[in-house]
């Protein structure tokens, strides 16, 4: 059966992949899972028939025959368990690409949340001069942390997984990317990840999106 997910009919981020359908869409391509995708508008995010697919109004959302999730973490795990090609057959393995996508997710996107929510909203406080140097150092533990355990590898721990998938759509995020792209092997890592095809596919398709929004409002 082939999953629906929900993406912006016209996303803020003007076709730069920075949007949580992106990462959905790496993980599919990477499985090889053919998908729909449902664009929905800010008002309709906020409608009963959206909240009961996401009770925040946020997409993405998925849904595939009775099944409908929330949370791109979650979904991504459910995709990674269904097919193979994101999570490692040997049990410990697997267990640990788990932890990175919870590490990704938590320990470095927080800090790098952190960082942009200053920058995009408090930039005009009369404390975002002083508090932001504390933003930065936060956020450079974090990656120094993750550089050091990535070392020389490719990856965060043997194959590329779904835990990868994640470090790298969240060290996209512009808040983190220009601090990690201080960090050669993690600037190379970023790259790494956004040079594979099933990246690539994603990352055109949702421009796509975008591109023809404009092209609708400018018609
Ligand atoms: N924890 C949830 C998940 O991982 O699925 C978070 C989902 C989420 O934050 N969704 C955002 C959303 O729907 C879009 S991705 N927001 C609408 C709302 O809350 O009303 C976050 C996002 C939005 C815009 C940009 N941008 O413009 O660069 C980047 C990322």
């Amino acid at each position: 059966m082939t999953p629906t997910i929900t993406a912006f009919e016209s996303s803020p981020d003007r076709g730069r992949g920075l949007a949580r359908d992106m990462a959905v869409r790496w993980a599919l391509e990477e499985v090889g899972q053919p998908y729909d995708v449902r664009l929905v508008s800010f008002a309709e995010m906020k409608q009963p028939a959206h909240l009961a697919l996401q009770p925040f109004g946020q997409i993405p959302t998925y849904e595939e025959g009775d099944l409908a999730l929330f949370e791109s973490g979650a979904i991504i795990l459910h995709i990674a368990e269904r097919h193979p090609g994101l999570l490692p057959e040997d049990t410990n393995a697997r267990a640990r690409a788990i932890s990175w996508m919870f590490a990704a997710l938590t320990t470095v996107q927080s800090p790098i949340v952190e960082r942009e929510t200053a920058i995009l909203f408090e930039r005009h406080e009369e404390w975002h001069e002083q508090r932001l140097p504390t933003l930065d150092e936060r956020v450079r533990a974090r990656l120094t942390a993750l550089s050091q355990r990535l070392g020389d590898a490719d990856w965060i721990d043997g194959e590329f997984s779904a835990g990868d998938l994640l470090m790298i759509n969240v060290l996209r995020r512009p808040a983190g990317r220009t601090l990690a792209e201080e960090i050669p092997n993690l600037a190379a890592y970023i790259a790494r990840g956004e040079a594979r095809p099933a990246f690539k596919r994603a990352f055109d398709d949702q421009l796509a999106v975008f591109t023809a929004s404009q092209a609708e409002i400018s018609a």
